[in-house]
């Protein structure tokens, strides 16, 4: 027993010594898989167990454990040292100038054309107008038939809008929502804003995108006259625009209005003086509107003699060109930051 206790103390010094030279973190590593493994010295002393009784293996196993508990604690010790050595040393090493310049990141904005959505239908909510918003992909029944577009209308035309097949198209307006949505109020009065993209073949340039966004407004209800459209639209594009910009309406045609209006304002660009922006006129049409047709409404379930509607359609492309001074409509999609942030602000 005396002998084995005395090889006990041996190996501890060994190793006690051993860790107190070691100088890195490699050699700290090296000593760790040869002195502390299963198969090291320290380990290979519980073999004497079998050859002790009862009282000599529990002072054995005493001693083994406070051996091993002094060399885990100089291990430990031994790895902090080594550790905050070469930590303090990489902090020395790794100075911070603070009086660098700090790096700027660029942050998204909001589109334009997202801000002026927003507000027109707020202005709208406010007025006490639900929001719906139609399908992209829509159907000829909805997008022409059910909006009293005869089938000879040249917007019917397949070069003027975009066919998957011959009755399904991606929407020319966002007017079909307006069937959609009588056909569920089933001969309730309502009041309506549709936002919803649009897509045109016409040829892109500075006024004109093959997609671009409206907003359908549609109030159906007893006695609504061309006044109440009138007295709308003005509160409305006041809202928006402010009191200064002047306001047109001119009488026109769509095939779902009786009688039909469309409404310029002054250009912001030349401020009615007359630019190209808006073609030496002055103005830029914004949106068409009227008074819904007898044909619409009874398509949809409504007796034209005891209702009445108006409805308009709002380019909000245009609005955001006209709000933020913008010159080409191009730009509203090309996301380039630099114009967002420098160049268009709200006029
Ligand atoms: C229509 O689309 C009708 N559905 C509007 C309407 C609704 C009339 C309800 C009556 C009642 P129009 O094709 O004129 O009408 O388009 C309406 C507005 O959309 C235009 O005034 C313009 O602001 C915008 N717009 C039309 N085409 C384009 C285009 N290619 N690029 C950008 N904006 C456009």
């Amino acid at each position: 027993m005396e002998q084995i206790l005395l090889e006990l103390a041996a190996i501890k010094e060994e190793m006690l010594t051993l860790l107190n030279e070691v100088k890195d973190e490699n050699a700290l590593k090296n000593f760790r898989e040869v002195y502390l493994s299963k198969k090291s010295k320290l380990a290979s002393l519980s073999r004497y167990f079998k050859d002790l009784n009862n009282d000599e293996k529990a002072i054995f196993g005493e001693k083994i454990n406070q051996a091993r508990q002094e060399i885990d604690r100089a291990y430990k010790n031994k790895h902090d040292e080594l550790f905050f050595a070469s930590y303090n040393k990489r902090l020395l090493k790794e100075k911070i100038d603070l009086s660098l310049p700090g790096v700027n990141y660029q942050v998204g904005r909001i589109n334009p054309l997202r801000k002026v959505e927003d507000e027109i239908l707020n202005i709208f909510v406010n007025m006490g107008y639900e929001v719906y918003e139609g399908p992209d992909i829509e159907s000829d029944y909805y997008n022409f038939e059910r909006m009293n577009i005869p089938s000879d209308h040249p917007a019917r035309e397949m070069q003027d809008s975009f066919y998957f097949n011959p009755s399904l198209l991606l929407k020319t307006h966002t007017s079909p929502a307006q069937a959609r949505m009588m056909d569920a109020k089933k001969g309730e009065a309502f009041k309506v804003v549709c936002p919803g993209k649009c897509y045109r073949r016409d040829d892109d340039d500075a006024t004109h995108s093959h997609q671009f966004m409206q907003i359908e407004g549609l109030v159906v209800g007893h006695n609504i006259s061309l006044a109440d459209l009138k007295g709308t639209l003005e509160t409305f594009l006041k809202a928006v625009f402010g009191e200064k910009r002047e306001i047109r309406l001119r009488g026109s045609y769509f095939p779902f209005t009786e009688p039909s209006v469309e409404v310029d304002i002054s250009c912001a660009h030349c401020l009615g003086k007359g630019c190209s922006l808006c073609k030496n006129s002055g103005y830029i049409e914004i949106l068409g509107a009227g008074m819904v047709h007898p044909n619409v409404l009874m398509m949809s379930g409504y007796d034209p003699k005891e209702y009445s509607g108006f409805a308009f359609g709002v380019g909000i492309d245009r609005v955001a060109m006209l709000k933020y001074g913008i010159s080409d409509i191009r730009d509203i999609y090309q996301n380039d930051l630099r114009l967002f942030s420098n160049f268009y602000k709200e006029r």
